[in-house]
C-alpha cells in the first residue's frame, strides 16, 4: 500500500508544479487548442438555441416551455412544490434574462449584454404581488443583477452608449435587497423561506426553511452591501448564518430542515445535497470573497465532519447530525457540485475519485438521474428525472482547471453530445422527466443558461478568466475577488509568503483556481511534496491515514502532520 502514498504524493505534486510553474498561455503549444475551440464553438451555439428562443417565445416572462413554445412566470413556482399561493397577477421577472446577462459577457456578446442590461433598468420592477422563495431568488435574480452591474462597470468598458448606464441594476438589486429584509425579522434572526415581494411575509407563513436557505445568501448580500455601502443586508445574511453555525452538533453536522422561530431542527439527517449543499459551499466562497478567517475556520470544520460521516469512498451517504450514523444511501444529482468544491479546498485527489464516479453513472444513463438509490443500486422510483443540471459539468471545469489533464475535457465532450442528443429540441432544450425513457418535459430552467452552458463554455474557453480571478455563485454568476472587499487578506495571498516563486505571476495566480486558498507551498528544500492544508488523505482504504508519515508537511506552517487516533491528518495532534 506505501507505494500507492508515494504515487499519490509524487502526484498531488506534479499538479501543484505545473499550476505553478508551466507557462499557460503559449496556447501554440497546447495540443489541445483546436479541439478547445471546435468545442467552445459547439457550446456557444448551444447557449444561443436556448437564448434565442427563450427570447423569441417567452420573453419578458421568466422561462421558456420549449416544446409548446410557451412560458411560464416560474419565479413564483420555484420551490413551491405543492404550487400553493400562486400569484393571480404576476407576468414575470425576465427571470432567464437575468441569468444570461453573465454568460453573455463570459461568451464576448456585449452589444446583446448592454441591450439586456438597458432593457432591464428601464423596465424590471419587483413592486409585484408574487410570494418568492428567498434563497432561489437571491441566487437566481440578486445574484444576476449584482454581477451584471459589476461586469456592466468594470474597467472593461462594455458600453457603446455612453453614459447609458447609471447603475440602474444596482439600483434595482438594492430594491430587491430591501424586500428581502422583512423575511428575516424573526426571533433567531433565520429567515422565513417564503417572503412575499410586495407586502412582506405573509401571515400564517410556514416556519420550515433548509439549511441552504438560510446559509446561502452571503455573497450575494455581503456583495449588494459593498456595492452600496450599506452593511444592513450583508448584517442580516451574516446573523443568519452564524445562528445557523451555533446550531450544529458536537460532531461538527447540521440537519436539513429547520424551525425559523424556534431554531430547533425539524430533520436530524443530512449530507452534501439537496437542502445542504450551498451552505458549504458559501462558507469557502464567502472566506475567498471577503477574506474573513470566520468563515474559514466554520469551512474548515464543516468539510472534515463531512469527510468524517458522510463519505465511504468515493460516494456521500446521508448521516444522523447527533450520531454521525449512516441514514440514507443515495446518490443525487446536485451531490456532483461536490468535487468542484473540493478543488477550490486543494483536495484533488478526493475530487477526482469523486467525480468520476459521477461520470459513470452518466455515462450509465445518458444524463444524470436526480436521485439513485446506493444500497438497493437502483432509481428512486419517483425521482427519474435530469432537469438540466449544471454539477457534473461544473465539477469537471474545476477539476481541469486544476489539472489540465484533458481526460476533462473529453467528459465535457461526452456531456455537450448527449445534452444535444437527449434535449435538444426545435425551439430551446427541454428537461428529461424520466432517464430510462428519455421522456422530455416542457421546461427549459434558467440554469441551463447561467451555469450548464457557461460552465461547459468555460471548460474548453477560459480567457474570461485571465485577469481576473472569480468566484462563482451557486447559481454560476461571476463575483471578482477583489482585495478592498476583504477584512483581511488571508495569508496564502501575501505574496512575501510565497517562498518558490518569483515574478509578478504571483498576484495573478493567487487564485481560488489555483488552489491557493490552501496552498501548497516549498518548505525548504524544495524536493519534499508538500500537502495542501486542507487535504484529508485519500491513498488508504476507508480514505484515512495509519501513520504520521501518511500525512505530510502543513503547507502554512511547514511542520510536519500526523495522524490522530481517528485517522485524520492535522496539526492539531502534533507532538
Ligand atoms: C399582467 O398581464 C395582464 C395581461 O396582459 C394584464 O392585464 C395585467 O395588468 C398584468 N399584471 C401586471 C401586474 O402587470
Ligand atoms: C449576440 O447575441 C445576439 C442574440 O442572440 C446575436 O444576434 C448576435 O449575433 C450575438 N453576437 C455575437 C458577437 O455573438
Ligand atoms: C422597455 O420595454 C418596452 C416594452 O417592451 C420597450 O419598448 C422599451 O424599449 C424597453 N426599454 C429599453 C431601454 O429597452
Ligand atoms: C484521477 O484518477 C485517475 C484514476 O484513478 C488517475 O489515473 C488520475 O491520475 C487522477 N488524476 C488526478 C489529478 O488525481
Ligand atoms: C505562514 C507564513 O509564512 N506566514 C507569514 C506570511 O507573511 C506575514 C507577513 O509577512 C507573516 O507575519 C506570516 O507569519
Amino acid at each position: 500500500m506505501s507505494t500507492v502514498d508515494i504515487k499519490t504524493w509524487a502526484m498531488i505534486f506534479l499538479v501543484i508544479s505545473q499550476t505553478l510553474f508551466i507557462e499557460t498561455s503559449s496556447s501554440k503549444l497546447d495540443p489541445f487548442a483546436v479541439k478547445k475551440k471546435r468545442m467552445s464553438d459547439k457550446v456557444r451555439k448551444m447557449f444561443y438555441h436556448a437564448y434565442d428562443n427563450y427570447m423569441m417565445y417567452a420573453f419578458p416572462h421568466d422561462e421558456l416551455k420549449p416544446l409548446t413554445k410557451t412560458y411560464t412566470n416560474s419565479l413564483s413556482e420555484l420551490g413551491n412544490l405543492k404550487l400553493e399561493h400562486l400569484p393571480q397577477e404576476y407576468n414575470g421577472t425576465a427571470l432567464t434574462l437575468i441569468e444570461s446577462l453573465s454568460s453573455l459577457v463570459i461568451m464576448g456578446n456585449e452589444t446583446e449584454f448592454e441591450k439586456s442590461v438597458l432593457w432591464l433598468s428601464e423596465n424590471l420592477t419587483f413592486d409585484v404581488d408574487a410570494r418568492i422563495n428567498l434563497f432561489e431568488c437571491n441566487i437566481r435574480v440578486l445574484g444576476g443583477l449584482v454581477s451584471a452591474h459589476i461586469l456592466a462597470t468594470d474597467s472593461t468598458n462594455r458600453f457603446t452608449k455612453k453614459g447609458s448606464y447609471r447603475n440602474q441594476l444596482l439600483v434595482l438589486a438594492e430594491e430587491l435587497g430591501n424586500r428581502f429584509l422583512p423575511a428575516f425579522d424573526t426571533p433567531t434572526g433565520l429567515p422565513y423561506a417564503w417572503v412575499n415581494l410586495k407586502y412582506g411575509v405573509m401571515e400564517k407563513e410556514t416556519t420550515e426553511t433548509s439549511t441552504s436557505g438560510c446559509g446561502s445568501l452571503i455573497l450575494e448580500m455581503g456583495a449588494l452591501s459593498h456595492l452600496t455601502g450599506d452593511p444592513k443586508f450583508e448584517s442580516a445574511a451574516l446573523r443568519a448564518l452564524r445562528k445557523l453555525w451555533s446550531m450544529r452538533s458536537s460532531l461538527n453536522l447540521l440537519g436539513t430542515t429547520l424551525d425559523v422561530q424556534t431554531g430547533e431542527w425539524i430533520e436530524y439527517s443530512s449530507g452534501i445535497g439537496a437542502g445542504v449543499d450551498s451552505f458549504y459551499e458559501y462558507l469557502l466562497k464567502a472566506h475567498l470573497l471577503f477574506g474573513r478567517e470566520e468563515f474559514w475556520r466554520m469551512f474548515q470544520s464543516a468539510y472534515l465532519a463531512v469527510q468524517k460521516y458522510f463519505r465511504h469512498g468515493p460516494w456521500y451517504h446521508e448521516a444522523d447530525m447527533r450520531t454521525g450514523r449512516a441514514t440514507y444511501w443515495q446518490l443525487t444529482s446536485l451531490q456532483a457540485f461536490w468535487p468542484g468544491l473540493q478543488v477550490l479546498a486543494g483536495d484533488i485527489a478526493a475530487a477526482n475519485s469523486s467525480h468520476r464516479e459521477f461520470f459513470y453513472v452518466w455515462q450509465q444513463f445518458g444524463v444524470l438521474p436526480e436521485r439513485y438509490l446506493l444500497d438497493h443500486q437502483m432509481l428512486h422510483p419517483t425521482e427519474k428525472y435530469y432537469p438540466l443540471r449544471p454539477e457534473l459539468a461544473e465539477s469537471t471545469f474545476y477539476l481541469y482547471q486544476a489539472t489540465k489533464d484533458p481526460w476533462y475535457l473529453e467528459v465535457g465532450e461526452s456531456i455537450v453530445d448527449s445534452l444535444n442528443l437527449h434535449t435538444r429540441v426545435e425551439a430551446g432544450f427541454a428537461s428529461i422527466r424520466d432517464v430510462t425513457t428519455m421522456e422530455l418535459e416542457d421546461h427549459q430552467h434558467s440554469f441551463f443558461l447561467a451555469e450548464t452552458c457557461k460552465y461547459l463554455y468555460l471548460l474548453f474557453d477560459d480567457s474570461f478568466l485571465v485577469n481576473t480571478n472569480y468566484v462563482f455563485t451557486t447559481e454560476g454568476h461571476p463575483l471578482p475577488i477583489l482585495s478592498s472587499w476583504h477584512e483581511r487578506l488571508p495569508e496564502a495571498y501575501i505574496p512575501s509568503n510565497w517562498t518558490s516563486l518569483k515574478g509578478e505571476e504571483q498576484q495573478k495566480r493567487a487564485s481560488a483556481m489555483s488552489m491557493k486558498i490552501c496552498p501548497a507551498l516549498n518548505c525548504g528544500n524544495g524536493r519534499q511534496p508538500v500537502e495542501s492544508i486542507c487535504h484529508v488523505p485519500d491513498a488508504r482504504a476507508h480514505h484515512r491515514c495509519l501513520a504520521d508519515e501518511d500525512c505530510g508537511v502543513d503547507s502554512i506552517s511547514c511542520r510536519r502532520r500526523s495522524c490522530s487516533i481517528s485517522g485524520y491528518c492535522g496539526l492539531w495532534l502534533s507532538v
